[in-house]
């Protein structure tokens, strides 16, 4: 045993529930019950980290939901979720922060956070060896920002040892109705990037791209998005669920370990095998070479330029039943082929975890979870962004107007500066080591 709690926070955070949770259940093959109909020992051996099972025999989230106002369709998948979770682990005050992350981080509306952590404390009651928290968000809002921030702060202090990772979603300037996106977004980034183990980006934009070019769907909604996002959250999160080749279990201090060398060096970005390769009907297994092939054709989470950078640390999640002999050599091949550059750092880096049960039946996947310096380029977007607003002093009023002063403006940019910082001085040290190899 050794669980793993999370924490569902926000409209976007609930709605990513919804695929999330319907993911897993179908890889541990457990129905809207709650019951397991599966006949595979893989799928039981290692549930505990994210269901609880009762005396019933039935297994249950370790998650909980909170946010203001929900605006998931109605839809069986909704009532599958509902069904699957204890009604008192949805915590919703039926109040939205606006958009404004002060608000959420202010002011406790309805006692949201409060209710919160007295639910986070019962359900930790159940636990026997508990790991750490999986945030999932969207850091561009008034709850899933501002809220989650605060959030974010009181478990860093009621559980300094316990490991945070959250999963991040970044809204996209093209969408309308968050004009105040970069004020709530480097607000979150100044509180979460210093308190959280690591923080996984997602880009809303670039998934919208995936969505619309790769997946073919004209105009894709939220829960498009949430699907791709979601199948690449399900390969983050197997080495903690299941057992690998080597019929080992990853704990998420031992993730950690293996991608972040540095605490201030602590985002992280994914490459998942192509929507192309997902979409495909499967007849006949597919070879080892077409998942090479597709591995990077989708690009990064975040919209960023690799070439600029440096990988850090990489992690390989293989999933299904494919041949991996010389893996290793033919992925550096790909690094180099494409001209994503530092063959000889990744080589020492590289960690490959293979894993027989796949998200969907015969449907090998596999993602790469890197730390890399060019994370940056997206962070130093929205710093601009941020400036631009703030010298004009736009919609600063939303923010003051909760109690906010315009030197927490400044600080909290400084902060985000600092930590892109870190990031750029580590890309130099790289960029001098290549030189010397090279000379
Ligand atoms: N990928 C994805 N993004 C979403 C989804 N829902 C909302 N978003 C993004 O999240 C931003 C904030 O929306 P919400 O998550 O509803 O905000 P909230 O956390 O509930 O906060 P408040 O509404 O201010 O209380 C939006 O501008 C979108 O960028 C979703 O289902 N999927
Ligand atoms: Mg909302």
């Amino acid at each position: 045993m050794s669980e793993i709690l999370t924490l569902h926070v926000g409209g976007c955070g609930y709605s990513l529930a919804n695929n999330f949770w319907s993911n897993l259940c179908r890889e541990h093959k457990i129905d809207h019950e709650g019951r397991y109909y599966g006949t595979y020992d893989a799928e039981l051996e290692c549930i505990s980290s994210y269901f609880h099972e009762t005396l019933q025999e039935k297994f249950y989230p370790h998650s909980i939901l909170v946010g203001g106002n929900f605006h998931l369709e109605e839809t069986n998948e909704k009532q599958r979720l509902e069904d699957l979770f204890l009604p008192k682990k949805s915590i919703t005050s039926g109040i939205s922060n606006g958009n404004i992350w002060a608000t959420g981080f202010l002011h406790d509306n309805d006692g949201l956070l409060k209710r919160t952590q007295k639910i986070i404390r019962k359900e930790l009651e159940l636990f026997e060896n508990f790991q750490g928290f999986q945030i999932f968000h969207n850091n561009s809002s008034g709850t899933g920002g501002g809220m989650c921030s605060r959030l974010i702060l009181w478990l860093r202090e009621t559980f300094p040892k316990k490991n945070i990772t959250t999963f991040s979603v970044f809204a996209s300037p093209s969408e309308p109705d968050n004009i105040k996106y970069p004020y709530n977004t480097i607000f979150s980034l100044s509180y979460n990037l210093d308190l959280v183990n690591n923080h996984f980006c997602f880009d809303n934009e670039v998934l919208w791209d995936v969505a619309h070019s790769k997946y073919k769907i004209r105009y894709p909604k939220y829960n498009d998005l949430n699907r791709i996002l979601c199948y690449t959250i399900s390969d983050i999160t197997a080495p903690f669920r299941f057992l690998n080749n080597e019929s080992k279990k990853m704990t998420l201090e031992t993730f950690t370990q293996s991608l972040i060398t540095d605490p201030k060096l602590n985002s992280l970005l994914t490459f998942a095998s192509s929507a192309k390769l997902q979409m495909k009907k499967v007849t006949s297994p597919i070879k080892n070479t077409t998942l090479f092939n597709n591995i990077f054709e989708d690009g990064p989470s975040v919209s960023c330029d690799l070439t600029k950078g440096n990988f850090i640390n990489a992690m390989s999640i293989i999933r299904g039943n494919i041949d991996c002999t010389n893996f290793e050599e033919k992925l550096l091949e790909k690094f180099d082929q494409i001209k994503y550059p530092y063959k000889t750092q990744i080589k020492n880096s590289i960690k490959i975890e293979r894993f027989q049960i796949t998200r969907q039946k015969n449907k090998p996947s596999c993602l790469i979870a890197t730390n890399h310096t060019s994370i940056i380029n997206s962070y130093n977007k929205i710093s601009t962004f941020f400036s631009r607003l703030l010298y004009r002093r736009a919609f600063t009023h939303y923010y003051t107007d909760e109690g906010m002063e315009l030197d927490d403006f400044a600080e909290s940019l400084e902060l985000v500066k600092e930590y892109s910082n870190n990031y750029s001085i580590y890309n130099e040290i790289l960029n001098q080591q290549k030189l010397k190899e090279l000379k």
